[in-house]
């Protein structure tokens, strides 16, 4: 790796940059706009992977998929115009979840800015509100620099995307400019009086509660956390889709404050008298819709830890805010004790065993109210899962219905086992399950999507086909964009309209690709079907696809179609409510 000066293109020196970070694999849909740094890509093989994918949004679902798994800026090439607006998916789930990224695109050559060229784009203008920092490399002898910066703001403070836009003739051009050093992340730490304060608070109250979530965690970061809880025995809730920081098996783990939320949660966390958020933004999603906690000055003491000190404050009032990194943060909290503790259990402790209870009740398939109809009952499917596979398999999602069973039923198993997006972008599961088994080939990778969500990303089981990605997709096949329909009925009842789907077959569309392909339409199928999909996949590193068909009548684990219809009707909906009423599923 070269420090020195010395003569190189502008593509050589940004990927002698890449190699330099430490980046090892990219995602990448080509263009014309960018050759140079795809020549330089085939002289760098032995350092770094490329993966070429058949859509702009996989490739940057696939890197955005690599921050979370790694920490480290998932990395993705695309064209000007047209592959940076596919792409921008990418930025915007990479944003609502704190993920390090970096979107590379090419730009029309420096000369003609301004005219509305081929396929030019203001990316600062296109990308402002989303990313964390756009720039327009002017020269070659800035991308070292340039390179660096974009390296330190993405993994920096709370994490994010950064996207770098690169005219043609810079790439083409020669220069010679010395390289940077490694990036090296900044986060703030925890003061001792922060520390300090925070314990005094908890020992001086009868009801503590965590919520955690957010971006920046690694695998030391979320074992520092589960020390800091078993020496305090605190209960701890998810945030939307940040399931997998506590191992559910944990008996302090007590349940996901997410969309549609056990209510014996929501009860408990507004019982509490001291809620310590650490690393969640309390965004919508966890917070239903901004009703959980008083704003802007919840009724609990509040302790908030989180790494923009921007976002402190900016919601809720904490009594406590405390700006650190959560692997700074959790690192930190791991040696506090108790200290006025007689070594006995804590105050609280009962009502931890009480939380942790009525989480795993809630885990019941069937245990609510009312049976659902059809011959496939997807909660005994995810059942005959958590208990089949590995604790350490990775569950990945986009947006619809289905995804309320797998968060609801699965029990996922610690850092890194759950990648999903906070943004509720659909499409999202097959790239990153791509990515995911691509980075962890031993262990089992699953996809979930429903018939809509697939169907935005299915053609990357091409990708997973070319690059040996053996990722098991359970595409739950309802023949409607349930959400939607389920949102439909309760506002609009009986007014079906632009939900139904007319799908293909799915199987024999997955064979097409080379992966496996098989309908399972009775859940005492589910099982054999499973071990012959993991078994095809395990043996020739291609995904697998299971389409399980669903009664869409079932469109949650407690609701019919038919009995939320009636209900609206009942209540006199009809068009006369309002239209962002009842927003509890996505
Ligand atoms: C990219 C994107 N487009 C649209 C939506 C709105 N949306 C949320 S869920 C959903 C339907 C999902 O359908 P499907 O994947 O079949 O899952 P189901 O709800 O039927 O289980 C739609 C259209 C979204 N969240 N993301
Ligand atoms: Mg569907």
């Amino acid at each position: 790796m070269q420090h020195s000066a010395f003569i190189r293109s502008g593509g050589e020196i940004l990927v002698d940059a890449l190699k330099i970070h430490g980046v090892d694999t990219v995602y990448c849909l080509p263009g014309e706009s960018f050759l140079p740094v795809i020549d330089a890509l085939a002289g760098a093989t032995d350092a770094i992977r490329t993966i070429v994918t058949r859509h702009e949004a996989a490739a940057a679902n696939m890197a955005e998929a690599h921050g979370k798994l790694t920490g480290r800026p998932g990395i993705c090439f695309v064209t000007r115009g047209p592959g940076a607006s596919h792409a921008a998916i990418g930025i915007h789930t990479a944003s609502q979840d704190s993920t390090p990224l970096i979107l590379f695109i090419g730009q029309v050559g420096t000369s003609m800015r301004g005219r509305e060229a081929w396929q030019e784009v203001d990316y600062p203008a296109m990308f402002g509100g989303m990313a964390k920092w756009v720039v327009e490399v002017d020269r070659p002898e800035r991308l070292p620099e340039l390179i660096s910066r974009a390296f330190h703001v993405a993994v920096s403070g709370r994490p994010g995307p950064v996207v770098v836009a690169l005219p043609e003739d810079v790439l083409g051009a020669s220069a010679e400019v010395a390289d940077a050093q490694p990036y090296k992340r900044v986060a703030a730490h925890p003061g001792a009086d922060d520390l300090a304060r925070l314990t005094a608070m908890l020992e001086a109250s009868e009801r503590p509660f965590i919520i955690v979530g957010g971006g920046g965690w690694d695998a030391k970061a979320c074992r520092d956390f589960q020390r800091f809880v078993e020496a305090f025995d605190l209960p701890v809730a998810a945030a939307f889709r940040r399931q997998d920081i506590l191992d559910n098996h944990h008996p302090n783990y007590v349940g996901h404050a997410g969309l549609g939320p056990n209510p014996k949660l929501v009860a408990r966390i507004r019982a509490a008298d001291l809620i310590l958020a650490i690393g969640p933004r309390l965004g919508e999603t966890t917070t239903a819709g901004y009703t959980l906690f008083e704003l802007p000055r919840p009724a609990q003491r509040f302790i908030h830890v989180h790494a923009d000190p921007l976002e402190l404050g900016r919601v809720y009032q904490a009594d406590l805010p405390i700006n650190a990194g959560v692997r700074e943060f959790a690192a930190a909290a791991a040696v506090l004790k108790p200290q006025t503790s007689t070594g006995g259990p804590a105050p609280w402790s009962a009502g931890v065993k009480a939380a942790r209870a009525d989480y795993l009740a809630d885990q019941i398939p069937g245990s609510i109210p009312g049976s659902l109809p059809g011959r496939l009952d997807l909660g005994a499917v995810m059942v005959h899962l958590r208990e089949t596979l590995p604790k350490d398999a990775i569950f990945t999602n986009g947006a619809g219905n289905y995804a309320i069973w797998v968060h609801k039923f699965h029990r996922y198993g610690g850092f890194r086992t759950q990648l999903a997006p906070t943004s509720g972008a659909m499409g999202y599961g097959l790239p990153a399950a791509i990515a995911a088994k691509l980075l962890e080939p031993a262990r089992d990778v699953i996809c979930f999507a429903g018939d809509g969500c697939f169907q935005m990303s299915g053609q990357e089981l091409a990708t997973g086909c070319q690059y040996g990605a053996g990722v098991v997709v359970i595409l739950v096949n309802n023949g409607i964009y349930g959400s939607i329909r389920m949102h439909q009925e309760r506002e609009y009842p009986g007014r079906v309209f632009a939900t139904t789907l007319e799908n293909p077959d799915f199987p024999a569309l997955a064979r097409a690709y080379g992966a496996f392909g098989e309908r399972v339409e009775e859940t005492d199928a589910f099982a054999d079907a499973l071990n012959r999909a993991r078994a095809f996949a395990a043996q020739t590193n291609k995904p697998a696809l299971l389409e399980l068909v669903i009664d869409p009548e079932a469109i949650t684990p407690s609701a019919t179609l038919t009995g939320l219809r009636a209900a609206a009707l009942k209540a006199g909906a009809g068009g006369k409510s309002p239209p962002d009423g009842g927003k509890d599923h996505r």
